[in-house]
């Protein structure tokens, strides 16, 4: 068995020896983030974005212990349809592989893997980060240290505002991740356009992420994270936000929720408490980003021709 290489799609590895733009999209955010089976579509119009934005979609996700990037709509399907299906960070690629498991990628793992095929440019919803209570329970997602290390450009809304935003921002400056606003220094609220945190740093066009990008591998490894808010007329009500974030922390706090599981959780509870309100917007927002992810890898592409 050949466990752990990672299998490319026949279109995926056509645009990548061809210089063509390709976009990275991560499995965690439909298999762990959104409900069944809304999800399914969602991850057709994700990849739809991608294709608007003008690059190929790789979606990745670990099937029978292989490293898949980029799926058929057979295996996007057992993605979206499996409850019990694990969710791999880097850590866990290595079991996956010696034992043949499959599970999704968050943005740590999709990230290595995406990388390691050749991929400059990810996009998802929100990083994970610094949760509230971290000073407690030392919960502080494994996609701040990865992207510390691993050589691309993520396109977010920021990270969940479930999180301790400012100590997150903080992580990422301590650990030397390139953070960039997309338009404006506002650092965005996932749900909502701000956070209240502010950046150093806004790029105007993709062009100007994807010159960020080329000076940055020039430099030393480590991700270019694009942070992209949502317009203000399509964010949810920050009232709202507030309201159903602290019932959501409080359930999860109840519940007796750890480690990995707390992210699904809270993102479950936030749909059903807002009627579906934060599920809505937090397709949107992937979408957006999704799109302007793949305007940033053609930028890139073009810069390389
Ligand atoms: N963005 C979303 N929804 C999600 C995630 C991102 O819009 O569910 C996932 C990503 O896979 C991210 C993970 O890596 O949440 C963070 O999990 P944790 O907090 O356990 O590190
Ligand atoms: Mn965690």
């Amino acid at each position: 068995m050949t466990h752990g290489s990672p299998t490319l799609s026949p279109e995926v590895a056509d645009a990548l020896s061809a210089g063509r733009p390709v976009v990275a999209l991560e499995s965690t955010l439909l298999a762990h983030g959104l409900p069944r089976p809304d999800n399914r579509a969602a991850a057709d119009e994700v990849e739809a974005a991608v294709r608007r934005g003008g690059a190929v979609p790789a979606t990745i996700a670990v099937l029978d212990g292989v490293p898949h990037v980029g799926l058929t709509g057979a295996e996007v399907d057992r993605i979206c349809a499996d409850p019990d299906l694990a969710k791999l960070g880097v850590r866990d690629l290595p079991v996956a592989a010696a034992l043949g498991r499959s599970g999704a990628t968050t943005v740590s793992s999709t990230a290595l893997l995406a990388a390691a095929a050749g991929i400059g440019v990810f996009a998802t919803g929100g990083l994970g980060g610094v949760h509230r209570q971290a000073a407690d329970t030392f919960d502080e997602s494994a996609d701040l240290t990865a992207l510390a290390r691993t050589s691309l450009v993520v396109v977010c809304a920021g990270v969940k505002s479930i999180l301790d935003v400012p100590a997150t921002l903080e992580r990422l400056e301590s650990l030397s991740v390139t953070v960039v606003g997309y338009g404006t220094t506002t650092f965005p609220g996932f749900y909502v356009a701000d956070s209240g945190s502010t950046l150093d740093w806004a790029v105007d066009s993709p062009e100007q992420a994807a010159a960020v990008f080329a000076a940055r591998r020039e430099l030393a490894p480590g991700a270019v994270v694009v942070t992209n808010p949502l317009p203000l007329d399509e964010q949810l009500d920050p009232v709202l936000h507030d309201r159903v974030i602290a019932g959501a922390l409080a359930a999860a706090e109840e519940a007796g929720v750890r480690g990995k599981d707390v992210t699904p959780f809270v993102l479950d509870h936030l749909h059903r408490e807002s009627g579906g309100a934060t599920l809505a917007v937090n397709v949107r927002l992937v979408l957006r980003n999704a799109e302007l992810a793949g305007r940033i890898a053609s930028a890139l592409a073009g810069a390389a021709r």
